[in-house]
């Protein structure tokens, strides 16, 4: 059992780290950026997955300290990268109603010295649960800093085409469940199909998650998708591997 205290130590010893995964063009095949994810390392239990523990931190209060590390060092590894490359921070909805996260996001990027446009914030659906007028407007003097705001997993929680009009996402992340089952499923296809067209006619670029087969990649591009991102292109890797992978693409 993970206990409160041992998240509050995790941010103070140095256990946590981040992996960062790789976005990928599907015109070019280029390598777009990376999104960074949490990794936890406990000094019993060994690797607990962000799935586990960042709940548990969204309830006990701890999820802005986790938070404002993660961006910080995210955003300061990616400042080594070649200039062209994304950089994607995850952003839990406790954040946005709890933290001035504009002064957070205002601060990271100045002392890492990344430029706003390199930076994208993902967002999931379970923000709008407990819409108020704290998230849009935070959403919004966001966007205004430059940053680029994603809506992550789109199509498994609490979708409400609303959302979509509410507030102006600049992508939206195909949850990896319609991708799954891309293959196997006329359903899964034209629901994919149909997210892609939406996207486009609202202007938003489209990422597709949890891609792991060459078969799923025709598809994806044949519907319009815009970039993938899974195992097929590469597993989330340590900052110190970014340099080579990059040199091995293609
Ligand atoms: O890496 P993995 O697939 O185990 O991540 C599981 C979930 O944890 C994902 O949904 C991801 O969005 C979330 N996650 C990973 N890193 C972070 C983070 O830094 N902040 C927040 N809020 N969520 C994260
Ligand atoms: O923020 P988000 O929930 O999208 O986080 C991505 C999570 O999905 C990470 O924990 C990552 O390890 C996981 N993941 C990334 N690519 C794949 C994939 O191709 N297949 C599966 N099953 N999981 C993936
Ligand atoms: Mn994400
Ligand atoms: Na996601």
């Amino acid at each position: 059992q993970i206990m409160e205290r041992d998240l509050r130590d995790a941010i103070d010893q140095g256990q946590l780290s981040l992996a960062f995964q790789p976005k990928i063009d599907l015109s070019s095949w280029r390598v777009t950026g990376f999104e960074a994810l949490m990794r936890w390392r406990h000094p019993e239990h060994g690797n607990i997955p962000p799935g586990e523990f960042i709940p548990i931190a969204e309830d006990c209060g701890l999820i802005p300290s986790l938070g404002e590390w993660a961006l910080n060092e995210a955003c300061r590894c990616a400042t080594r990268w070649p200039a062209e490359l994304t950089l994607a921070v995850n952003l839990s909805p406790v954040q946005l109603m709890a933290q001035n996260i504009v002064g957070l996001v205002q601060a990271a990027l100045t002392s890492s010295g990344l430029q706003a446009q390199r930076l994208e914030l993902e967002i999931t659906e379970s923000v709008f649960i407990q819409e108020n007028r704290t998230t849009v407007r935070q959403l919004r003097a966001l966007h205004d800093l430059g940053v680029r705001i994603a809506l992550d997993d789109f199509g498994t929680g609490y979708s409400s085409l609303a959302y979509l009009r509410r507030f102006p996402f600049d992508t939206l992340k195909i949850d990896r469940a319609f991708v799954r089952e891309l293959l196997v499923s006329r359903d899964a296809r034209a629901i994919v199909r149909n997210i892609v067209a939406l996207a486009k006619s609202l202007r938003m670029t489209t990422v597709a998650e949890g891609v792991e087969e060459p078969a799923q990649v025709l598809v994806l591009d044949g519907e319009g998708c815009d970039q993938i991102q899974g195992f097929l292109a590469a597993r989330p890797m340590p900052a110190e591997d970014i340099r080579a992978f990059l040199r091995n693409w293609r």
